[in-house]
């Protein structure tokens, strides 16, 4: 019997690309059971070539589930999670609920895929999406050279925050377009754009807004505490330092990140470049003579993260510098959990 496996989350930002997601996979399962709120319920959604119904999450819809992906907020994951292991899944939640559970692994299939055999709460945990897209490419650095520093800046795009994101600055750009004094010192850009930010602090047409997350500690934002805590977990690094500055950009999908990465010996960008031609995930566009750079817009709805702009710090011969950009829907939420979900699926079936 081919496994079972539900979609928590199925009409989400997140869900809706697991869905397309799936329907072009190697087909490992069997019964495909999409879950939402009541909200959602009822409605019809193609996937794998079939027309599923959205059905109410509740502990009878779990039952009989194998494999259980958790596309939703944080709270909700926290309570249903446990529910869904107890009817007998395993789950890969894709909030932040249980990234740091030291009995929850944080697992990326192309860096730590043995951490998945220990997890005695019967979660695995997928990464921040800012996080995904960078470690990719960070993870075969480190073995290579060996990693002691990160110093990070995120341009990240708004469907991070949902569709909610997403439609809110499509809103805003219709309430800009074609004023060309907006953003000058004469065109208030807030006044265009009114009271309707969305999720985000400030309007995002024309502008770009230092913060992502809550706030924690020491001014640092929780998105920024995330890089942190989830890359020194999945790299087992527990004393890595890291300093994020975390920025919202009017991209609709793609999280980029600029990286300058200490390592423990000296380092060559050619070097590098060939450690990251060969690293699974990723891929190197890389020739700024001839205006190849990764950026969101050819990463969007590819799998692998996008590295480029290589470079050793001009003042720190064990410094590298390189830009790096990923679908923040796929590798950094949908894929990745896709991929863990392929490998329990595997071990279900031939254990
Ligand atoms: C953003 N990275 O771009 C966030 C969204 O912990 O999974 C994902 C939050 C998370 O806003």
């Amino acid at each position: 019997r081919l496994p079972t496996l539900a979609v928590v989350g199925a009409t989400g930002a997140v869900g809706t690309v697991m869905c397309e997601l799936l329907t072009g996979r190697r087909n490992v399962w069997g019964e495909i059971r999409l879950l939402a709120s009541e909200r959602s319920a009822g409605r019809r959604v193609r996937c794998r070539g079939e027309e599923l119904t959205v059905q109410v999450l509740t502990e009878e819809t779990l039952d009989g589930v194998d494999v259980a992906m958790f596309d939703v907020p944080d709270e909700i994951a926290a309570h249903w999670a446990p529910i869904a292991v107890d009817r007998g899944a395993v789950v890969v939640d894709n909030s932040g609920a249980f990234r740091m559970d030291p009995d929850v692994p944080l697992v990326v299939p192309e860096i730590n895929p043995e951490q998945l055999r220990n997890r005695p709460r019967g979660i695995v945990s997928n990464a921040n999406c800012t996080t995904l897209a960078m470690i990719v490419a960070v993870a075969p650095l480190h073995r290579e050279y060996g990693l002691r520093e990160l110093v990070l800046a995120s341009y990240q795009a708004v469907s991070g925050a949902g569709q909610a994101g997403a439609e809110a600055l499509h809103d805003q750009l219709a309430k800009v377009a074609g004023d060309r004094l907006l953003g000058s010192r004469t065109g208030d850009v807030r006044q265009a754009v009114g009271d309707e930010l969305g999720p985000f602090p400030a309007p995002l047409a024309l502008n770009v807004v230092p913060w992502a997350g809550s706030l924690a500690d020491g001014g640092w934002s929780s998105e920024e505490m995330k890089l942190r805590n989830e890359s020194r977990k999945i790299l087992g690094l527990r004393d890595l330092k890291v300093s994020a500055t975390c920025v919202r950009v009017p991209v609709v999908t793609g999280h980029s990140v600029a990286v300058h990465a200490v390592f423990a010996t000296e380092i060559d960008a050619e070097g590098a470049r060939n450690v990251l031609r060969n690293a699974p995930g990723v891929i190197v566009v890389d020739d700024p003579a001839a205006g190849e750079f990764p950026m969101p817009i050819d990463a969007v709805g590819t799998d692998p993260s996008w590295v480029g702009r290589i470079r050793r710090a001009v003042d720190d011969p064990r410094a590298l510098d390189f830009f790096v950009t990923g679908d923040n829907l796929r590798k950094g939420a949908a894929l990745n959990t896709a991929q863990i979900a392929e490998l329990l699926a595997k071990d279900l079936t031939h254990p």
